[in-house]
Formats: C-alpha cells, structure tokens, sequence
C-alpha cells in the first residue's frame, strides 16, 4: 500500500479496534487508491481520506421489547451516518444475531461508494441491531421494530436518512417500521423509508432489483468476452431476497441454476431451481433450504463441503461477508469458473479474491454488481417525491441501463488506469473520485 494511505489505514486501524470487517472493506478500497493519489494530490492534502473513514455521525442505542412469554429483552440497535455529500443518507437495516459496530461500519462504508457508482444523489449509511428474526414470532418480530424505529425515528427523514432493508429485513419489517414512524411523527412521509408496499408508496422492481441488477452486470460481463447466459451453469449462494431473484432473472436469460443455500447447508439440483417452490418454501413458509430438496425429485441437500465445489461457469455469492473463502475460489477456479460478481456485500475473502484474479476469473465487487438495490431505492425516493408511480416495464429498462452504465462507468476507469478488466479497480476509482471531489468542493465540514 502507498505510504500516505498506509498511514490512514493505521489511524483506521487504531481509531476503530476489533472491528475486522470495516478494517476489511477499508483496506480494500485503499489498495486500489494508490495511482488516483499521485494524480490528485489535494486528496492528500486535504485530508479527504482520514475524513472519508470517519462517519458523519454514529448512533447506538438500546431497543427493549417484550417477548411472547412476557420477558423483557434488550437488543442493541445501530445507525451510522456515513457521508451525505451525495445526498441523504441512504442504505439498509440489518438484523442478525452477528451485528456489531464493526459490521455495520464496513456495510455503511461500502455503501458511500456504491451509492456514487449508481450516478444518484445518494450519501452511505447502515444500521441494524443483533435481532435474529428466525427465532422471533410475528407478534415479536412488530414488537421489536416498533421499538427500534421508537428510537431511530428522530434520525430520519427524506432529506435526512432513509433506510431499506438488508438481511433479515424485508417488505414485513419495513411495513412495521414505516408503520411506527406515520404514528410517532404524524406523516406519511413515504420518501423516509424505501422497500415499502406496492399500495403505500414502493416502487415495482425494488423486491427484485438487486438480484435482477446483478444478472444484468454480469450479462454485461459475458459480453464483454465473448459469452453469454444462454445456456450457463450457475451457483446462488444464499435464498433470501437477492439470491432468489438472481435465480429467476438467470433463468428467464437462458441459464441453468444448479444450486443455493442457506446457513445450514446448500442443495443441488441438476434440473435447475424451481425459483416458485424456493419462494414459497422460503419467503411464504419461512423454511430452511432441505424443505426445497424434501419437495422436489431432482434436488439433492448437502450440510457438508461447501456449494462452490459445484462445477459452474458463473457463481453469485448472495448471501454474507466473508462466505466464499480461498479453498472455495480455488475449487471454483478448478472447476474453470468464468466469471464470479458478488451480489452480497463482501462475500469473497481477500484471498479467494486473490486467486480469482490470479487465474484470470472475470470478478465483480459487490459495490458495483449488487448497487442494483439501492439505485431502484433511489428511482422509489424520486416517485415519492413526485407523487407518482412507475409500471414494471419502465421502471425495469431504468434499473437495466444503471447497471450498464455502472459497468461502462467500472470498465472504462480501469482502462484508464492501465488495468483493463480489473473490475475492482475500476469500481473504487469511480466510486471514490465523485465522493472525493465532493468532499474538497464543499470546504472542511
Ligand atoms: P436475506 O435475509 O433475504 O437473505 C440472506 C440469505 O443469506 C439467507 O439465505 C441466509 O440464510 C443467508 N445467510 C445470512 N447470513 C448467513 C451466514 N452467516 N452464513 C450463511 N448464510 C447466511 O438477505 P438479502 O438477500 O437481502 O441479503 C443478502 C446479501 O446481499 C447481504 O450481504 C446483503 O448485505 C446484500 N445486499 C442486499 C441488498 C438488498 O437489496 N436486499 C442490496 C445489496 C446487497 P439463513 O436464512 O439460514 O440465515
Ligand atoms: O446493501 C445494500 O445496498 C442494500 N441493502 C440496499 C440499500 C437500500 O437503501 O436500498
């Protein structure tokens, strides 16, 4: 790493101890930073980096709740305002039994630059709490976000922060949050929150978007060198909301998905996925994955190994950080792996991205690939704010031309950059750039 970024590393380092994640997704954007700060050296000078790696502002916060047997439970809610020299902030809620500070650092870190690739005025957050809805009932599941937007309410706003859901959270807590925030506040504010319902204010294509986004940059990638979907053996890690609908969108462009997952295991099936059966099974009777394999013939349930020893030539990761590690790209590349775009946030190790590259795999980084969602987030803020509403079709081709114009956007900085086809470099560059000219242009604040 370049020294002036090794010694902003090494205050994130210090500042921010234990939080591997965020030093993770740090270190990362840093190493392809080097050559953008011997070509702007006000970036150095005005400190723009040490200020990008300080969020704007990080709120903590205690969410009591009441269970259905009458006890009370403590959970720890997070919202980090990250930068909003874009526009508000803007980025999911997660709820899992593995949030910290440090997750929900690196997810709002990410985000500030995916934000900028999408082209919309968007700044970076995230936010959470270590909740896990699995175990939760319904009644428990409103409880607990009525609690939680309790607190977060006096955060948000249009032009303030606007969360949407992540893992764990989806269009039912998004309705109990949206829900809690009318009654305390008295608005029908729908531009605070998006991943809303098709009756009060979302926008068709969200639930699909981010899963739809990253098929359509990786259409663009098998055009670039000479192949395409039609036809393709394809692996989906995870069976929550971007895994199901890059299933169904590889599907309807030609491809063979043979495989997904969930944290206790993953299934095969050589006919390709029934995306309806994995949608009830998953989203109507929330089950785990062997429910798919129990119900259909062709498919095969494993809680052994890993799904990316399934021979494919393109693999999604959709599920959670650090889930594809060195032996898994290592298999992958055996295997001859084509091309691998990641749908969750940060779902290669440092080193399975290091033999992916090695190898010559064509690797999109999540920033680019998965910014699908947020970028459909931020076409539902510009209908609230119109009071309007888009069909599917239209609000489909705006989604399709983002992710072309974030892979032109990705593709053309690397080959500026002396590096064609390094779709990481090309992604932090251009991510980065726009931040940081904000950054300078609006004075030290
Ligand atoms: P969901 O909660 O809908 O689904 C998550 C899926 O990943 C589930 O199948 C879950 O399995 C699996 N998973 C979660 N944690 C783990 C773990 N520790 N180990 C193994 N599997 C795990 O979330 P989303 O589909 O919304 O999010 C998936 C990824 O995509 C996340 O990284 C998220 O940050 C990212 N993302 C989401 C966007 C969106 O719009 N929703 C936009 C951009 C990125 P199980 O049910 O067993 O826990
Ligand atoms: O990681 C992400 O980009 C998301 N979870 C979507 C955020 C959003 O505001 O739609």
């Amino acid at each position: 790493m370049d020294t002036q970024l090794q010694k902003v590393y090494d205050q994130v380092l210090r500042r921010n101890p234990g939080e591997v994640e965020f030093h993770q997704a740090v270190k990362e954007v840093f190493d392809s930073l080097g050559p953008v700060l011997r070509k702007r050296p006000e970036y150095v000078e005005g400190a723009v980096l040490s200020r990008i790696c300080e969020p704007e502002r990080q709120i903590i916060f205690r969410v009591p709740w009441v269970d259905d047997a009458g006890r009370v439970r403590i959970n720890r809610g997070f919202r980090v305002e990250y930068s909003s020299v874009l526009g508000p902030y803007k980025g999911g809620l997660r709820f899992h039994p593995s949030v910290y500070l440090g997750i929900i650092k690196f997810l709002g870190f990410e985000q500030i630059f995916k934000n900028s690739l999408t082209g919309m005025p968007i700044g970076g957050a995230k936010g959470g709490a270590d909740f896990d809805p699995h175990s939760a009932s319904e009644a428990e599941v409103m409880r607990f976000c009525q609690s939680f937007m309790t607190e977060l309410y006096r955060h948000l706003g249009e032009h303030t922060d606007v969360p949407a859901g992540d893992i764990g959270v989806g269009g039912r807590e998004i309705g109990y949050l949206f829900g809690q925030y009318k009654r305390i506040t008295n608005r029908h504010e729908s531009g605070v929150l998006t991943g809303k319902g098709l009756t009060w204010g979302g926008s068709l294509v969200r639930t699909e978007a981010t899963g739809y986004g990253v098929v359509y940059f990786v259409n663009e990638m098998m055009q670039e060198i000479g192949r395409s979907l039609e036809g393709a053996r394809v692996a989906v890690s995870g069976s929550g909301n971007v895994a199901i609908y890059a299933i169904e969108k590889a599907q309807q462009l030609g491809a063979t998905v043979v495989a997904c997952s969930d944290s206790s295991g993953y299934v095969v099936d050589e006919r390709g996925i029934d995306v309806e059966l994995l949608k009830h099974v998953k989203e109507v009777e929330r089950e785990r994955i062997r429910c798919y394999a129990d119900r259909r013939d062709s498919a095969v349930f494993s809680d052994r190994g890993s799904i990316w020893q399934v021979p494919v030539e393109v693999a999604l990761p959709c599920a959670t950080q650090n889930e594809l590690r060195e032996e898994d790209a290592r298999a992958l590349v055996a295997n001859r792996v084509a091309v691998v775009a990641e749908g969750a946030n940060m779902p290669c190790t440092p080193a399975a991205t290091a033999v992916l590259q090695e190898a010559g795999v064509n690797f999109a980084p999540g920033k680019a690939s998965n910014a699908g969602g947020v970028a459909t987030s931020a076409l539902e803020m510009q209908q609230n704010a119109a009071r309007d509403s888009w069909g599917f079709a239209e609000t489909d081709a705006k989604l399709q031309e983002i992710m072309h114009d974030i892979h032109d956007r990705c593709a053309g900085t690397a080959e500026e950059y002396g590096q064609p086809g390094n779709y990481i470099l090309g992604a932090n560059i251009a991510g980065f750039t726009k931040v940081a000219d904000a950054v300078i242009a609006m004075g030290v604040v």
